[in-house]
């Protein structure tokens, strides 16, 4: 830093720079021509430093699940600031850990029983993906090294997410990633699937694919399967009927491990707390993130099965027994969030309001069927998707006018990817909300027509 720009920075009546913050995942030049400001956020909405009202249909990144700012949790994070700002989990521990550990064990469902947790959804993945591979070695099976994963798929920015993720921009800049992964089909195909609410009529058959897989490669090298229930950064692909169900029973024939990442999926999206719920399938681990705690403290983790864990727990009892973890593992604050926003989804009934409002979503969402370029529309949950054409020479230009003019104009948050505008509204939404979203919607993507 300069003397000057150091002046500055120390200068609390410096105009504001946005030069400095290299935005994640964002057109950096663009926005600091135009940028989107945020100033603060109640309930469903996010206000910009000039006080304009936006709704979010977003729950900020998939993850407000509780809607914003809600006093239990600021209150219970405030609380425990006072209380105990921050204790390791590298030998000590902590109430608030072992409290919520305790309350994701119960809210998961057969015997997901153990939490270990991290800080995102991409260490959540590294997480469970390390657990794997050292499961197989603890049980004497160190060949089993192979992951797979799904086209399409996102599990976070880590090299083990990457690897596993399909999705060719996140890999293609980083070199040659981790060695031994391999990838099913993605699920998704229009002429099939058009204007489908919920699960797909379509494309169970392509979990066959794992046996090919399998035959490929045998199963005495390949450590675990990982894929999202409902494959959202990618544009919202919810899984065929019957298709986890057949992952499952393959994975089970062969012995090999079933990851499902539900990052996005977990705490209520699908009307239940975990989508592995909706599809009567226990994988062997789930990793979650955001909504654990509405998003309002970095936090993430994985469950594991009971049969997991204690394959776990042998050896010299001061042995450590997994030589993974990070500083900020369980860290107070992020459980103290987390156990009030628990309380807000039991006590608000938020995950059975998903399942209810579905229907009445699915019917707003669809209605935009029609508008100038809508070349699909996916529902499903408390989350919807819509294709637009791309502009000649411009994939990507239309969904990113659209974000912008729905952000500046409509006073609308909505995520994109390509041309894919997705939808993710927090748990509260009502269904005058539900409204105000498709009539902001169908303005914008008039607009860009
Ligand atoms: N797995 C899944 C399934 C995710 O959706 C991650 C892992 C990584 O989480 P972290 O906390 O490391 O970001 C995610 C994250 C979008 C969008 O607009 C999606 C995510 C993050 C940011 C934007 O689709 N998902």
């Amino acid at each position: 830093m300069s003397a000057q720009t150091s002046r500055a920075a120390n200068d609390s009546l410096a105009p504001n720079d946005l030069e400095a913050w290299w935005l994640p995942f964002t057109a950096n030049r663009s926005f600091k021509q135009r940028p989107r400001m945020i100033a603060r956020a109640k309930g469903m909405y996010y206000y910009t430093p000039d006080g304009r009202e936006v709704i979010d249909g977003a729950a900020g990144l998939w993850c407000c699940n509780a809607g914003h700012n809600r006093d239990e949790i600021t209150q219970a994070i405030q609380a425990q600031a006072q209380e105990l700002d921050y204790s390791p989990a590298f030998q000590f521990g902590h109430a608030g850990g072992f409290a919520l550990a305790s309350r994701l064990a119960q809210l998961a469902p057969g015997d997901l029983n153990h939490v270990f947790f991290c800080n995102s959804g991409s260490e959540a993945v590294d997480t469970a993906l390390k657990v794997a591979l050292a499961y197989w070695n603890v049980k004497g099976q160190g060949s089993k090294t192979r992951l797979i994963g799904r086209e399409r798929g996102y599990h976070g920015v880590g090299f083990g997410g990457i690897s596993v993720g399909g999705i060719v921009k996140n890999r293609q800049f980083f070199g040659t990633l981790l060695a031994g992964v391999d990838h099913l089909p993605h699920t998704y195909n229009r002429e099939q699937q058009a204007f489908s609410r919920g699960e797909p009529e379509w494309g169970a058959h392509l979990a066959d694919e794992l046996e090919r897989i399998v035959a490929l490669h045998d199963a005495s090298t390949i450590a675990a399967v990982i894929v999202e229930p409902m494959a959202g950064s990618t544009g919202v692909l919810a899984a065929p009927k019957g298709y986890l169900k057949r992952l499952r029973e393959i994975c089970d024939k062969h012995g090999i491990l079933l990851i499902f990442d539900e990052v996005i999926t977990g705490f209520g999206r699908l009307g239940t707390a975990f989508a592995a719920e909706r599809y009567g399938v226990i994988p062997d681990m789930i990793t979650f993130a955001k909504g654990v705690n509405s998003g309002t403290v970095p936090m993430g983790g994985v469950m594991v099965r009971q049969g997991l864990y204690d394959t776990f727990m042998k050896g010299p009892e001061h042995m450590i027994e997994l030589f993974h973890g990070y500083t900020y593992s369980g860290h107070p604050l992020a459980c103290a969030a987390a156990l009030a926003a628990q309380d807000i989804y039991r006590d608000e009934k938020l995950f059975e309001r998903a399942k209810t409002l579905e229907p009445v979503w699915a019917d707003a969402i669809h209605s935009l069927k029609g508008l100038p370029n809508v070349l699909d529309i996916r529902t499903i949950g408390l989350v919807g998707a819509i294709d637009l054409a791309s502009r000649p020479d411009a994939v990507g230009a239309r969904a990113f006018e659209a974000m912008d003019r729905g952000f500046q104009e409509q006073g609308i948050m909505m995520r994109i990817t390509g041309d894919t505008i997705a939808l993710s509204p927090p748990l509260v939404i009502t269904e005058n909300q539900i409204g105000e979203i498709v009539e902001k919607l169908t303005k914008v993507i008039k607009a860009v027509a």
